[in-house]
């Protein structure tokens, strides 16, 4: 392996991973940019992003609809040090303790990280319910439309066919700022 001393762009280490951003308090648009600078902050780049997505709720049906994205990270920080800065940037955003799947000014879900299986009490990658969210599902296959599950080959594309329409899942039509 050649490495080049003093080489600010070196690769070494860096991976690709996925986050799925969702809000369904305050100003949603705002609150998630805001966690997209706030990751940056943390040592995150960001290289593809998402539309924005109006989400019907799931789990918690009484609820705002949510704001929903995807964005591609290239990062070196560890799945647990990933994890600690998404807890922070919701912190910063005035996430505090509330109900399973209840509403939330913030939330940073890690979708995947490499082709790496995280399996501990408070992490699981690939995400628990990845294959299950048509509102996680979409925006990620629109910045990866070729994305396969490395876990079993199959193709993100065709596990979103596999699932009923259920709640609905639209692109955002509001202009930001
Ligand atoms: N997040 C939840 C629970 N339900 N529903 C939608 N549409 N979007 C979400 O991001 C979401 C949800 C818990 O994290
Ligand atoms: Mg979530
Ligand atoms: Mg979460």
């Amino acid at each position: 392996m050649l490495v080049r001393c003093g080489d600010q762009t070196s690769n070494l280490n860096r991976v690709e991973a996925y986050l799925l951003f969702g809000s369904n308090l305050g100003d949603r648009r705002q609150l998630i940019e805001g966690g997209l600078s706030s990751l940056e902050e943390r040592g995150v780049e960001w290289t593809a992003r998402s539309s924005f997505y109006e989400t019907e709720p799931i789990g918690v049906e009484d609820q705002p609809w949510f704001l929903n994205l995807v964005a591609r990270a290239d990062l070196s920080l560890s799945p647990r040090s990933l994890l600690e800065a998404c807890k922070e940037s919701e912190w910063a955003a005035g996430r505090r303790a509330g109900i399973r799947f209840g509403p939330r000014p913030l939330d940073i879900d890690i979708l995947l990280y490499a082709k790496l299986s995280v399996e501990e009490p408070d992490l699981v990658i690939p995400h628990a319910r990845l294959c299950e969210r048509r509102f996680a599902l979409i925006p990620l296959l629109e910045i990866a439309p070729d994305l396969v599950d490395f876990r079993d080959g199959r193709p993100f594309a065709v596990i979103l066919k596999g699932l009923d329409e259920g709640k609905k899942v639209a692109k955002s039509t509001t202009r930001g700022f």
